[in-house]
């Protein structure tokens, strides 16, 4: 394990992220190998964190103003053990290499514990969505859809959205795939109702966060009643965890954007976010409005000065950390602490630095890890794939039962996993564990491909 790490950081020194998420899982799956000795001699390890495939691409377009502009374009085709590769794209400024294989190798074991047949992958652009006008970024989609197009299919890679992508670019996405190879398929999810989405696919990773934090709570007879909640972001993820929540009787009290935070004792009811879901998703606009508009609530604006994030500091029981990676620090996990948290649920994609997952392991938090706590997005994408490819679709109540069972079903395959391998109620491990043990296996009986 030493070797193949050391290896890894010697090819790709900058690749930060994907070391980050590489250390973790095979620091988790080190019984798997103890009880396999011919995982060393097949490679296992290297195997599994190299990419099959990665394309790297240039995406030219025009703005408003008839000026050009080059951004790069990236898709990490990891493992296609499972299935099709799948998941999401990313339009953020942040985008590069390493950060497209944390996302794709994280994908492989998340998309493994759905219980549903996809391998994994991850793309997107250092595009910057923010402040571009529509036709600004239907522009920059088709440009990148003109190469993206050649390279993925219903059965080969199926993408769909993430921070910055979200609606919208899915449309503008499909749009361009359709005109270019004359098919109309599901090549992409996450696609609006009238044209091949799913019902409940916008809600399923938040809905999904807190059915899988609900069965977590459920393992010693709790319920979300009255907990006070601490949820970051207020995008996709955010929003749909905040709604669940509210449903199931708990108190959301802050979320956030790149900018700041908002922190509303009083709690966010539902007509407060649906003002958000107004504010972000329709008028684009920024956190801070929150507070303007319901004097009650503070704004927080972020500052890089500080080595902590104080919105992990208010008093609370439960923490769903749904903006971006790493925005808990090892100094975040302990202000969780000592603010009575005692569960946490990752919507974000490793949010949590190894320093803070030792807190919250050492400290005995109930800690859903992103891997298994967000897979609702995916599983219902892959529901989606389902409905396609039957060319129908489901009812409501049909996609979120299926959602429900399959979060029950991560939940429990976790905790069989840790208590097989002598790590009980470890979540962390028991997902890497089983994520790992059923790719691991698909691979080796496919041959050395
Ligand atoms: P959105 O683009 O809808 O929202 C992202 C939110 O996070 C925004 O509030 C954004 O603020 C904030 N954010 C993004 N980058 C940063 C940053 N560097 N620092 C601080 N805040 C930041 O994305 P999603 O809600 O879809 O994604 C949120 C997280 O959930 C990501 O980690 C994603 O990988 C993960 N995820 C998403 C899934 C999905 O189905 N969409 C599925 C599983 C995981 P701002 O507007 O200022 O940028
Ligand atoms: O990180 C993720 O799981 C996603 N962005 C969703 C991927 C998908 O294919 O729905």
């Amino acid at each position: 394990m030493d070797q193949v790490m050391s290896q890894l950081k010697e090819k790709d020194p900058e690749q930060r992220e994907f070391h980050q998420a590489v250390e973790e899982v095979l620091e988790s799956v080190k019984p798997v190998l103890d009880r396999n000795m011919e995982y060393r001699q097949l490679a296992v390890l290297q195997r599994i964190t190299e990419p099959e495939r990665v394309i790297l691409f240039r995406v030219p377009w025009m703005d408003d103003q008839g000026q050009v502009h080059v951004n790069r374009g990236f898709r990490v085709e990891m493992n296609s053990a499972l299935g099709p590769y799948k998941g999401g794209l990313r339009f953020h400024p942040s985008v590069n290499l390493g950060i497209m294989k944390f996302l794709a190798f994280e994908q492989v074991f998340k998309n493994s514990l759905t219980t549903l047949s996809m391998g994994g992958g991850k793309g997107g652009s250092d595009f910057d969505p923010k402040g571009k006008s529509d036709n600004e970024v239907m522009r920059f989609c088709q440009s990148f859809m003109a190469e993206l197009s050649r390279h993925i299919g219903p059965n080969t890679d199926v993408p769909a959205g993430d921070i910055g992508v979200g609606a919208r670019e899915i449309g503008f996405l499909f749009g361009m795939y359709k005109k270019l190879r004359n098919e109309f398929t599901g090549v992409l999810t996450g696609k609006s109702l009238s044209w091949g989405g799913s019902l409940i696919r916008p809600e399923a990773t938040g809905y999904g966060n807190v059915y899988f934090a609900a069965e977590m709570l459920a393992e010693h007879g709790e319920t979300f009643y009255g907990k006070v909640c601490l949820v970051s972001g207020s995008g996709n993820v955010a929003q749909f965890t905040t709604e669940k929540i509210l449903e199931l009787g708990g108190k959301v009290v802050t979320l956030s954007d790149s900018s700041g935070y908002i922190y509303d004792e009083a709690g966010i009811d539902a007509d407060k976010l649906a003002f958000v879901k107004l504010l972000k998703n329709v008028r684009r606009g920024r956190i801070s409005e929150y507070a303007e508009k319901y004097q009650e609530a503070v704004y927080v604006p972020s500052d890089s000065s500080l080595d902590h994030n104080p919105l992990w500091r208010h008093k609370a029981d439960c923490a769903f950390p749904c903006a971006t990676e790493n925005e808990i620090n090892g100094k975040d996990g302990l202000s969780l602490i000592e603010g009575g948290v005692r569960l946490v649920s990752e919507g974000a994609n490793m949010p949590s630095t190894p320093e803070a997952v030792d807190v919250y392991l050492d400290n005995k938090l109930l800690y859903g890890p992103g891997k298994a706590a967000n897979a609702g997005g995916v599983a219902v994408s892959g529901l989606e794939m389902s409905q396609n490819s039957m060319r129908l679709s489901w009812p409501r109540e049909e996609v979120d039962n299926r959602l429900k069972d399959i979060m029950k079903a991560i939940h429990k395959t976790c905790l069989h996993a840790a208590e097989d391998y002598g790590v009980k109620g470890n979540y962390v491990a028991g997902a890497n564990i089983a994520g790992f043990v059923k790719v691991v296996n698909a691979m080796l009986d496919q041959g050395l491909v």
